[in-house]
């Protein structure tokens, strides 16, 4: 039988790491997307003002990349762990706080799920704010659907731009019971500082490829691949 881990109120937040082994880059890794962009062209509001086609080329060759993927053991340990809550075999709640744009936490099953750094599946009218659904390659100057206004950009959160859900994560993590990380460098803010906000209350795991370089502020690591170690810690 089963024995999911004991906590009443889990918050897991993802980072690049957990969906690799799916065949998605990372950023930071040496063979990771930053490698090859330039952030302060793909990555920042400027850049794309600068050359909004250059911006849209690189999400759409990334959105052809997510096509061709699927979710692997970690994501799918995940959704089961929810399932469990869902179906009473598990008394607690899960919540997966992302920093990840993909889709696989949803195609593995998980419902409750929270895209703090946005969606690839989705655009942004810059005129009404609509966030319409895009299929194949999305270009900027294509009328939004519920305007007719000329300008979509990704709904991506850049740098200097505030994520999204802050208020729905902040309580999250408010009362939770323990807080995992997975896959992720913990270089960018504000996600890089929630271990500090929950350590005090909640439990605290780091799970990731690399052991950590310096000491963190996690009560404890599991160092390996996601898709070993995520089913291991949820079984
Ligand atoms: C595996 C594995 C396997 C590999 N198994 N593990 C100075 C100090 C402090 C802050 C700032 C500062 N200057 C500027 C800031 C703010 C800035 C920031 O943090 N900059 C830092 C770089 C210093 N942050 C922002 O601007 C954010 N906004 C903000 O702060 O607004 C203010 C505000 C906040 C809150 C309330 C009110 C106001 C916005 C950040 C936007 C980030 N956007 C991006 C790109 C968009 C999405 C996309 O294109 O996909 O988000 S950048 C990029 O980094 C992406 C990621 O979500 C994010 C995090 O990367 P992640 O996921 O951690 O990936 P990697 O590659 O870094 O790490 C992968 C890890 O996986 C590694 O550790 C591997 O070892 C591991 N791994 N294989 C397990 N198989």
């Amino acid at each position: 039988m089963t024995q999911h881990p004991p906590a009443e109120r889990i918050v897991v937040l993802t980072g690049a790491g957990i969906s690799k082994e799916s065949g998605l880059e990372t950023f930071r890794d040496a063979d990771g997307l930053w490698s090859r962009h330039n952030i302060d062209d793909v990555c920042t509001p400027e850049g794309f003002l600068r050359d909004p086609m250059l911006v849209s080329r690189f999400y759409n060759g990334r959105r052809a990349e997510l096509a061709g993927v699927e979710p692997n053991a970690a994501h799918r340990a995940l959704a089961e762990l929810e399932q469990a809550a869902r179906d009473g075999s598990w008394d607690g709640e899960l919540l997966i706080v992302t920093q990840n744009i993909d889709d696989l936490h949803e195609r593995a099953g998980s419902r409750n799920v929270v895209h703090m750094h946005g969606e690839l599946r989705r655009v942004r009218c810059m005129s009404c704010g609509a966030t319409p659904e895009c299929q194949g390659d999305c270009l900027p100057q294509t009328p939004c659907p519920a305007c007719r206004h000329p300008t979509l950009r990704p709904d991506i959160v850049w740098f200097g731009e505030i994520p999204m859900h802050m208020a729905r994560i902040d309580a999250a993590l408010a009362a939770c019971d323990r807080f995992v990380t997975i896959g992720t460098s913990g270089t960018v803010y504000p996600a890089a500082g929630f271990v500090a906000q929950v350590r005090d209350h909640a439990d605290t795991l780091d799970i990731n490829l690399e052991a950590p370089a310096i000491p963190t502020l996690f009560d404890r690591t599991l160092v390996g691949p996601a898709t070993r170690m995520v089913p291991r810690w949820v079984a």
